[in-house]
This record gives structure tokens, C-alpha cells and sequence, in this order.
């Protein structure tokens, strides 16, 4: 039997160097290793071999049947790079590879960053507030009454307190989402000593109807400069030169007469910018001088104190800037709308 193994390793291995193409190859298989194939017919033989011979037998073939099997791998892969046919998945390297899409800023994010950096240049530094505030930040500080319409809950988003036995006694402690970025002028002068001059960039929220011009999120940049003989001259002169410095040279700046509970006097802050080529007055927000209520709320001194504020919307600068007819396709996601800011 050992002798016959022997045999058929010679005759298989002879037979398989002589094989030259793919359909020779597969009778040879076909003919050695298949499931009729020699290999497979001497099997039901080893029952027939004595005892003592057995497991030599054995042995042999299995080591007949890795050698084949090895020789048969072995031959596919000569016939298949001989064919130019590579064994495993075919790789063109002249064709171009899959562009990453490369990540950019939201334009919203663009707009904060490059107001930010004027108004650092005009020496502004930039503080922070919270969006989850209280009544007293948002409204009994900056001097807004208990029956103002502004704290209608209409106007507002107010949030549950998660525990209501934790509810502060004072008053005002109740929680909301901010309306205005000005409770962090409160915030910082709560913390900061006079002179100061800050600004505040962040989300606010209001429950208004959205349309072209108005969301439930949006974003200001608040203003607050408070030293010694400060004056409508100074708070002008600023809103100036950012126009300016951002819209560019021709920019202009207009204060229409208004009210906000903080501020007095107060005023609305129009700027003159090119929308679609031509040049048109914008309204971007409000701005005044700092009303001696809001320093009484925050400890510094009415008598000593003289400060501006003034706060604008980011939405509708980014929209001037970069022509965008309608809020809400900031806000939608979609990356064909935002690739191309
Ligand atoms: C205020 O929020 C005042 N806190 C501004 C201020 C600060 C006055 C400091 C005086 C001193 P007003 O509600 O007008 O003001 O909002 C300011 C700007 O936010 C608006 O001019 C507009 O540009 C923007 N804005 C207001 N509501 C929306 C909205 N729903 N969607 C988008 N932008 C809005």
C-alpha cells in the first residue's frame, strides 16, 4: 500500500508539471483531489490494511493529500499570473483615489470668529455666559419691571425646575432659556471691577415664528465698556469703526432713537452695508448708555460709572455679509447650502 502512495505522489506531482493552462489544471484536480478523484478511492482501502500497517498508512496519506494540495495551490497561482489574472482582488493603481470631503466652519461660526478679532483689535476681551439663566439675569437686573411685556411667557422660553423644592426664595430665580446676551453683562460686572470692557458672543432664544428673517435660536455679540466719562461719542465711534473694519471702508453707521429698559438713552443701530452691489441701510440691533438702575443691581456706583452697551444680531450680519436671503437655510444642514461659505 505505502508503495502504491509512493506511486501515485510521482505520477500525480509528473502529471501536474506537465499541466500548462486553467482547464488542465482543474481535470488534473478533478482527477487527484476530487470527490471521485484517486485520493478519495484509495480511502475505503485502509480498512483492508493489517493492523501493524496501519498507522504508517495513515500517516503517508495525509501527508500525500497536504503535498497535492500544496502542489495544486501552488500551480494556480503560475497559471493565473501567466494569464494576468493575480490571485486576490485586482487594484488599478493609475485610478484616482475617493476625495475626503474636507471639513469647514459653519458660516455662523466664521461670522463669531472674525467679529470676535475686530473687536479684540479694538481691545475688547470676550466673556461668557450661561444659556440656561435666571429672571433676575435676564430681566429684574437690567431693570426690565415685573409687567413688562418682554417677560411674557409668549416671548419666552421658561424652563421647570427639575426639583421645585429647590426654587430659590429670591425673586427672579426662576429658570428660562436667555432671550438676550445682555444677562451677561450683568454676570461680568457682577464678578469684575470697573473699567471694563468686554465682549459676549452666544445663542439666545425666543419663541418668535419662523420666517426669512427670524428663528427660535439665534446669535448676538453684546457689548460692554464702562469707565470713566464715557459718552454717546464713544459708543458711536465704536459701532463705527467695527462697520468699518468688517463691512469695509464705505460702511456707515446710524442711531435711530429707541428704548430698552437698560440703557438711557437707547438707540437703534442701522448700518449701512452692500447687499447684492448695492449699498443699504441694515437694522442689526440695539445699543445705549448703560441706565444707573443696572449699576445700582450690580454694586457699582451711578454717581462714578459711565458705560455703553450695545447688542447685535449674528444671523443678520452673516446674512448681510455673505447675501443669504433666508434664515433658516443656516440652520437646516444642508452641506450643499453650507460648502459655500
Ligand atoms: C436686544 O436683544 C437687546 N438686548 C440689545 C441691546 C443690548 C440693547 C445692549 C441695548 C444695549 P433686540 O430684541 O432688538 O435687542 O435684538 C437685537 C437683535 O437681535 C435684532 O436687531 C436682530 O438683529 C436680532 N434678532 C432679534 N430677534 C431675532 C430672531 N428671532 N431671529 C434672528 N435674529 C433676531
Amino acid at each position: 500500500m505505502l508503495n502504491e502512495l509512493d506511486q501515485l505522489e510521482t505520477q500525480a506531482i509528473g502529471e501536474l508539471e506537465a499541466v500548462g493552462d486553467a482547464q488542465a489544471l482543474e481535470a488534473w484536480r478533478v482527477k487527484y483531489l476530487g470527490t471521485k478523484g484517486r485520493l478519495k478511492a484509495i480511502m475505503p482501502r485502509i480498512k483492508d490494511v493489517s493492523a501493524s500497517e496501519k498507522p504508517a498508512v495513515g500517516k503517508r496519506l495525509n501527508v500525500l493529500k497536504q503535498r497535492l494540495g500544496a502542489a495544486f495551490d501552488e500551480k494556480t497561482a503560475i497559471i493565473e499570473r501567466q494569464s494576468g489574472r493575480q490571485a486576490g482582488p485586482m487594484i488599478d493603481v493609475t485610478e484616482p483615489g475617493l476625495l475626503c470631503g474636507q471639513g469647514r466652519r459653519h458660516v455662523i461660526t466664521r461670522t463669531i470668529d472674525e467679529i470676535t478679532e475686530v473687536f479684540a483689535r479694538m481691545g475688547f476681551s470676550v466673556v461668557y455666559g450661561p444659556e440656561i439663566e435666571d429672571e433676575w439675569h435676564n430681566f429684574d437686573a437690567l431693570n426690565i419691571p415685573k409687567d413688562h411685556p418682554a417677560r411674557d411667557p409668549i416671548d419666552n422660553f421658561y424652563l421647570e425646575r427639575p426639583d421645585p423644592a429647590s426654587a430659590p426664595a429670591r425673586p427672579g430665580g426662576g429658570l428660562m432659556l436667555r432671550s438676550q446676551t445682555s444677562t451677561v453683562q450683568i454676570r461680568t460686572m457682577a464678578k469684575v471691577k470697573p473699567p471694563l470692557k468686554v465682549i459676549s458672543v452666544g445663542r439666545v432664544y425666543r419663541p418668535d415664528t419662523h420666517d426669512a428673517t427670524h428663528y427660535s435660536m439665534f446669535h448676538q455679540v453684546e457689548g460692554l465698556y464702562v469707565d470713566h466719562n464715557v459718552t454717546m461719542v464713544d459708543l458711536k465711534t465704536t459701532l463705527f469703526q467695527f462697520a468699518r473694519a468688517y463691512f469695509g471702508p464705505e460702511a456707515e453707521v446710524r442711531m435711530r432713537p429707541s428704548f430698552f429698559p437698560f440703557t438711557e438713552p437707547s438707540a437703534e443701530v442701522d448700518m449701512k452695508m452692500k447687499v447684492k452691489g448695492q449699498w443699504q441701510w441694515v437694522e442689526l440691533g440695539g445699543c445705549g448708555m448703560v441706565d444707573p438702575n443696572v449699576y445700582e443691581a450690580v454694586g457699582y456706583d451711578p454717581e462714578e460709572w459711565t458705560g455703553f452697551a450695545f447688542g447685535l444680531g449674528i444671523e443678520r450680519i452673516a446674512m448681510r455679509k455673505y447675501g443669504i436671503a433666508d434664515i433658516r437655510w443656516l440652520f437646516e444642514n444642508d452641506a450643499r447650502f453650507l460648502r459655500q461659505f
